[in-house]
């Protein structure tokens, strides 16, 4: 039986567990990607781990989150961040550069190659054909010391692409077309391998768009193959010879197929507040639009603002609308300024912003009460654009661009012939703010820069016999790990302060459950489907664990955030029967007897309502592995155990 092009990958790297669909593997991890919001804890949770050099072939640190700086927390963790790389072997991307997923799969992605960065866009790389995954900090930590990342062996889901894109209609409509199919839990459990005649249509950046969003689907990861298309792309980095043709099998075997025929795409938006709530721009219509902004790892390519500068060229941003623009990288940026484009972007009233995450994850460019925002982003989640009650669209750059100019949303096939957008034959190399870290000699004289930012790691202890603990928090499906941990520009310079976090934790949906815990001193969350999607921040797992959280009760969980739990040494548990979730009221005193029995023995695990007088079923969604972890109080004490 042939294989697919993610099982070549997978059996490259497979370092224990056979690819039995739904069974634990541990992959050889090549590269490892971090960002500053994630990456202070991922490099304390490294040196803890006492390993001098990383073993990965390589491993780089971003620092494009936090770039605001509104005090010294965010300059004192990059200064930690910086000296922690240059000590252990690992590349840093100075804040500036630009967006990690961009200028990872500029400079460093190699097809065929593992990746996972603590960050759950992490897929963008499998634009260039790598098997590339968003994960927790914790695991990160755990690859750069050489040691393997487990995931659960995904079912294999092809999208066959058909047709070519018209015009007016890009990539981004593409990904919002596959989440219309699949909805945000779609591809949990799955990695969404594209392929089919249209794929040799799509460039690197476009490919790299529909893989960036592909994590709004709750997969595993999703991955284009490496073709011609790729090694030119790779050939005009400077880097031809990273390249290597990566195809699926011509008997590779699918679990599921879709057919996407590219030629029958519509211009489409994600509506307010789900990437999955997707219609097409015509049927929304044009409702009036305060904000537009384009950039992001999912578009802010050169390919993508070569598209905003023609549209822009020469007229004026709608008076009613503000108009920002972050490039995705300093190559892109300085590309831009260099022939021109950039003047047209200015000239055409655009807010120039630098090339970081900025207003995807809330940091500035909140919208006004109300406001209607566009966004070429990839996540329209409740709240975080730092305005409550703001409305925001998922657009393609094109559309995000036709209606900065009207005002309205409209439909960029209005605006009459599109210009041909090609990729350059060359990009503009300049790695010059991508600094090497210290030889092995050099390295022990480096000393490790640590702020005051920088507090205790909450502590773990092993799992106890039983849980007694009130239902501290009940809610419902589709929760984020942004309704979880919030960030935003007030909130994310606190990343390695666990205790002022836990202020904030669930703020969007119940401000007062911190102090519901505080009063407790212990606690279970009861929820709904696909609980935790969303960001890999490990933050959603550890302040909850701070906060005294035991236990999460839910229907199912999204991928990275589930990892993350039992990471921190939370009992990841689902319903047996859904139903039983409507029997449970917030406050119920609830009692979990012989836990540490039933998981050590994978016995039933019973759930007594004491309130209510009731008892259901519940199962461990936990490995093996993971098992020995969570008894032993997550995976840092499991660590210890072990050597
Ligand atoms: C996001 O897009 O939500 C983030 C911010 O990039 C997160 C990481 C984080 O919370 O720091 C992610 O996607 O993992
Ligand atoms: Fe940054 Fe937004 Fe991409 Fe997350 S989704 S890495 S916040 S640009």
């Amino acid at each position: 039986m042939g294989l697919t092009l993610a099982q070549k990958i997978i059996k490259n790297h497979l370092l224990s567990g056979d690819m039995t669909v739904g069974s634990e593997i541990g992959l050889k991890i090549d590269q490892t990607l971090t960002q500053d919001a994630t990456g202070t804890m991922a490099y304390l949770e490294f040196e803890a781990m006492g390993v001098p050099r990383v073993k990965t072939e390589r491993s780089v640190a971003y620092i494009d989150h936090n770039t605001l700086q509104t005090g010294f927390e965010n300059a004192d963790d990059h200064r930690y961040i910086q000296s922690v790389a240059k000590k252990h072997g690992i590349y840093f991307s100075r804040p500036g550069n630009g967006i990690c997923h961009q200028v990872h799969l500029e400079r460093f992605g190699i097809p065929g190659k593992t990746l996972i960065g603590s960050d759950s866009h992490t897929p963008t790389g499998g634009g260039i054909g790598m098997l590339a995954m968003g994960a927790g900090g914790l695991d990160v930590a755990v690859a750069m010391g050489g040691g393997p990342y487990y995931i659960t062996m995904p079912k294999m889901l092809r999208i066959n692409l058909i047709g070519k894109l018209g015009p007016w209609v890009s990539a981004k409509d593409v990904i919002l077309e596959v989440l219309r199919i699949l909805s945000v839990k779609g591809g949990v459990g799955k990695i969404v391998e594209y392929g089919g005649p249209g794929v040799a249509t799509l460039t690197v950046p476009e490919r790299a768009t529909i893989t960036n969003m592909g994590a709004e689907l709750g997969a595993t990861t999703s991955i284009f193959p490496s073709d011609e298309v790729t090694r030119s792309f790779l050939k005009a980095q400077g880097r031809e010879s990273d390249w290597k043709e990566l195809l699926p099998d011509d008997d590779a075997v699918y679990d599921e197929t879709i057919t996407i025929d590219l030629s029958a795409l519509k211009p489409l938006a994600a509506c307010p507040h789900s990437p999955d709530a997707v219609k097409t721009v015509d049927e929304i219509g044009p409702i009036k639009v305060d904000q537009v902004c384009i950039g992001s790892c999912t578009n802010s390519s050169y390919l993508d603002l070569m598209r905003v500068a023609s549209i822009l060229k020469g007229k004026t941003v709608h008076p009613d609308v503000s108009l920002a623009i972050a490039p995705g990288s300093k190559q892109v940026y300085n590309m831009l300024a260099q022939n021109g484009a950039l003047a047209d972007l200015i000239s055409a009233g655009a807010r120039i912003l630098e090339c970081a995450c900025g207003p995807c994850i809330g940091m500035g460019q909140s919208p006004n009460s109300k406001g209607v925002s566009l966004r070429t982003f990839n996540r329209n989640f409740e709240g975080r654009s730092g305005t409550a009650d703001a409305q925001i669209y998922l657009v393609s750059p094109e559309t995000a661009c036709a209606s900065a100019l009207s005002g309205v949303l409209t439909n960029p096939q209005t605006l009459g012939k599109e210009d041909p957008i090609a990729l350059p034959e060359t990009f503009l190399i300049n790695d010059n703010m991508i600094l090497p870290p210290a030889s092995e000699e050099e390295a022990e004289k480096v000393e490790i820069l640590r702020g005051p930012n920088i507090k205790e790691f909450p502590t773990t202890t092993a799992l106890p016999h039983s849980i007694e603990a009130k239902a501290l928090l009940k809610v419902g499906d589709n929760i984020t790990t942004d309704h979880i941990m919030p960030a935003g520009a007030k909130i994310l310079p606190y990343r390695s302060n666990i205790p002022y976090l836990s202020n904030f934790c669930f703020g969007v949906c119940d401000k007062e459950f911190p102090e519901r815990c505080r009063q407790n001193g212990k606690g279970i969350i009861i929820g709904g489907a696909n609980y935790g999607q969303g960001s890999s921040r490990e933050h959603a797992a550890l302040v909850p664990l701070y906060l005294g959280i035991k236990a999460v009760i839910v229907k199912s969980f999204a991928r990275i955030h589930c990892a993350n739990l039992a990471n921190a040494g939370i009992l990841p548990l689902a319903f047996e029967n859904e139903a039983d979730y409507d029997t449970i009221d917030q406050m119920d005193e609830l009692e979990l007897p012989n836990i540490r029995e039933a998981i050590q023995n994978h016995g039933k695990i019973l759930v007594k309502n004491k309130t209510k007088g009731t008892e259901f079923e519940v199962r461990a969604v936990l490995t093996d592995r993971q098992r020995n972890m969570v008894l032993a109080g997550g995976l840092l004490n499991y660590t210890r155990e072990q050597n």
